[in-house]
């Protein structure tokens, strides 16, 4: 056996675009499992990456990796994070467009670490230039303190991101990072007054209460003891052996200075999350129908760290003010949302101003969501975050599977068509107007009178009874209404079932509004960012008094997917190798599940079957024309006619492309690169040449 057949045995196939059955899943499966025994987490299916958690730290991000993979051609090397990040890139200077990364897969599955990874490439790799160090160490030091605010401690994550984000970084034409910006989605915001058993709160309780210092802690009234605040042991589990809640704290604090928080921001951020956590600890007492309090000392410490009179904040706590029929109305104010929002707005005003925009370039946008989870039991917060996925595996599909055998349909290509399960039947379930859970949920919540969480439920199965992935215990056949409670409904999810309880997910999606009151005494306290992003929540809260949670998500996820489908796509496909969180342990079952629904066959069955590029005759010949004397430097003819002309004159095979209506398409990537290479030789001829012609003018 020659050795690089011995290494094929050893390590496996590093795309498997090249093994030899495609169709077998068997054959996936072992060449995955070959490599991730070898330590080898990354393997392509052309130009997408699929990456295996490998659960310990591997010696594979250093420095010098980054060296090894910038500037390279894509193949040349063994598949790695550096090398997709560093091809995004280079083609974004090239071609001088827009490109986005989606990075996928469920939770625990590795998305957060690789939109890390390509993070500090791009910040090492990038040209350098003045600014780009300022840019540099916003986009690096956003991150610790995004991850303290919008991600915590669950049963499938030790640092599982509980919004979704999408970040920006801008380019000018000569590649240098100027700039960026960061969108935010649906932060979990009940996760703040709730946690399941086994869970934790958002990181930065627990590291402003271990972490802070002394003094810092006295100035607003916490002790140094977690176990001393509700909202922070419900989950029972304080301690997290992975997380060092002291040591975060001192990178968070250092990294609110370098990504330009002055001293009284910072002062203003910990008072709300001290704020927080002294709400939590407020008794309420029910008084003839009425919520009324009875904590002094925690009145007291809210007084003086939001400078409202205690008064005041005694009724803001107990009463909420609406508009009915032209009359303002005092009504009882459930505390749990009025808690919820204010570590909402503290998230939201870091996602706005960590970096300022630059004149618009080029972009490379990074997308690192709430990967798709099913716990024993399912709600709101749940039913957004898998609907969110279900709607990224639609882009997916879209962008690749569907798009692609439709433009060879389009252009005239001669194609074997590949099945694929097309999951827009379970958007539609979750968005469609009308009759879709959403719109349910919204009638609903507007009906005026008691409407019952079982209402919502009854509704539901008017609406959606004989739909192929929902079901009830009242439309489920005998066998499975035995697993289903009279308060839940199962969807059939691309990635799996999923069962949701609707007991309380309407109060979540109702009592998540503004508290206007409190928040308009907040104004006169807080300072200048903290009012835009608070005013820019009362704006919208006003304009849109009548859309509810679900519906507000579901109009983020449309403009996000529209900024998306402006870009050229990346994708990398995380995959999680067992549910323990163990390193070493590639649990076949499991995987083989996720590569399924992940639809990975599918993908590279089309992208074996069919051409890895495609350009635009104009773009092509534009391009290439100066390697053929027939086309250089003016060509006459038809795009097309140029380009046949010049591709015979490179030597392509007849098995290496394909003439379209209006495209060329190019089988292999190597063809292609064979071509770039011919040009930058003849590119750095003709500079040589001219350079010659005009020395000594
Ligand atoms: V969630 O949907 O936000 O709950 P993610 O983001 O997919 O999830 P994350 O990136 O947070 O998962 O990874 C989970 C844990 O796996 C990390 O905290 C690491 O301990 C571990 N991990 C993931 N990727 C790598 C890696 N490339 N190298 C080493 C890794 N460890
Ligand atoms: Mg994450």
């Amino acid at each position: 056996m020659d050795g690089s057949l011995a290494a094929r045995d050893r390590v496996g196939i590093q795309d498997f675009v090249l093994l030899d059955d495609c169709t077998c899943i068997t054959a996936f499966m072992e060449n995955l499992e070959k490599r991730f025994n070898a330590d080898l987490i990354y393997t392509y299916i052309g130009t997408l990456l699929v990456s295996v958690n490998p659960y310990r730290e591997l010696d594979i991000y250093t420095r010098k990796k980054m060296d090894l993979y910038m500037g390279v051609n894509f193949f040349e090397l063994p598949p790695h994070i550096f090398a997709l990040a560093d091809n995004v890139y280079r083609t974004m200077i090239s071609e001088i467009n827009n490109h986005f990364i989606l990075i996928s897969g469920e939770s625990g599955a590795g998305k957060t670490e690789a939109s890390k990874k390509i993070l500090q490439f791009y910040a090492v790799s990038c040209v350098r230039t003045e600014v780009l160090d300022i840019v540099r160490d916003r986009l690096l030091l956003s991150n610790p303190v995004l991850e303290a605010f919008g991600n915590a401690k669950t049963l499938k994550n030790d640092n599982s991101s509980r919004f979704g984000k999408y970040m920006d970084i801008q380019f000018d034409h000569q590649g240098a990072a100027v700039g960026g910006h960061i969108l935010s989605y649906l932060l979990e915001k009940s996760r703040v007054v709730h946690q399941n058993h086994g869970e934790r709160n958002f990181h930065i309780f627990y590291q402003l209460v271990e972490g802070g210092e002394d003094e810092l802690l006295h100035r607003l009234g916490l002790e140094r003891n977690s176990e001393n605040y509700m909202y922070l042991v419900e989950g029972e589990c304080v301690q997290v052996g992975s997380i060092n809640d002291q040591s975060d704290w001192k990178t968070v604090r250092k990294a609110l200075t370098v990504i330009d928080f002055s001293e009284r921001d910072i002062e203003h951020l910990f008072a709300v999350i001290a704020s927080v956590l002294h709400l939590g600890n407020i008794h309420f007492e029910a008084s003839r129908g009425y919520a009324t309090l009875n904590s002094s000392e925690e009145i007291h410490w809210l007084s003086k760290l939001l400078g409202i009179s205690a008064n005041l904040l005694q009724e803001a706590l107990t009463h909420r003010k609406i508009e009915a029929k032209g009359e303002e109305v005092c009504l009882p104010l459930s505390h749990t949302g009025l808690k919820k929002e204010l570590l909402s707005d503290t998230n939201k005003y870091f996602q706005n101003v960590l970096l300022q925009d630059s004149s618009r370039k080029t972009v490379i946008g990074l997308l690192d969501i709430y990967g798709f989870e099913v716990f024993d039991v399912n709600s709101f917060e749940q039913f957004c975050i898998n609907y969110c996925n279900e709607k990224l595996q639609q882009l997916f599909i879209q962008l690749t599977i569907k798009s692609e055998q439709e433009e060879y349909e389009m252009e005239g290509i001669e194609w074997q068509p590949v099945p694929f399960f097309n999951n827009k039947i379970i958007c539609d379930l979750v968005e469609e107007k009308h009759r879709g859970i959403i719109s349910v949920l919204d009638e609903e919540c507007l009906r005026p009178g008691e409407p019952t969480d079982l209402t919502f439920l009854e509704k539901l199965e008017e609406k959606l009874a004989g739909h192929p992935h929902f079901v009830t215990h009242m439309l489920a056949d005998q066998k499975t209404r035995k697993t289903l409670g009279r308060g839940e409904f199962r969807l059939m999810h691309y990635a799996g079932e999923v069962t949701y309880s609707v007991t309380g997910k309407k109060e979540t999606a109702t009592t998540i509004t503004v508290s206007s009151r409190l928040i308009y005494m907040m104004l006169s306290l807080f300072n200048v960012y903290f009012l835009e992003c608070i005013l820019i929540n009362i704006m919208v809260g006003a304009k849109n008094i009548c859309i509810q949670v679900a519906t507000q998500f579901k109009n983020n996820l449309f403009s996000l997917t529209q900024i998306l489908m402006s870009k050229e796509p990346w994708y990398v496909r995380c995959l999680k190798p067992n549910n323990d969180k163990r390193p070493g342990h590639f649990d076949d079952v499991l995987v083989r599940h996720q590569v399924k629904y992940l639809a990975l066959m599918e993908h590279l069955r089309v992208r074996r079957a069919g051409f890895a590029y495609r350009r635009r005759y104009e773009v092509f010949l534009k391009r290439y024309k100066p390697l053929c004397p027939d086309t250089w430097p003016n060509w006459k003819g038809t795009a097309a006619e140029g380009v046949e002309l010049l591709v015979k004159h490179l030597g392509y095979r007849p098995s290496e492309y394909k003439m379209g209506r209006s495209k060329i398409f190019i089988r292999h990537p190597r063809t292609l690169f064979a071509t770039e290479d011919a040009f930058d030789i003849c590119r750095h001829e003709l500079a040589t040449r001219i350079q010659a012609k005009y020395k000594g003018y």
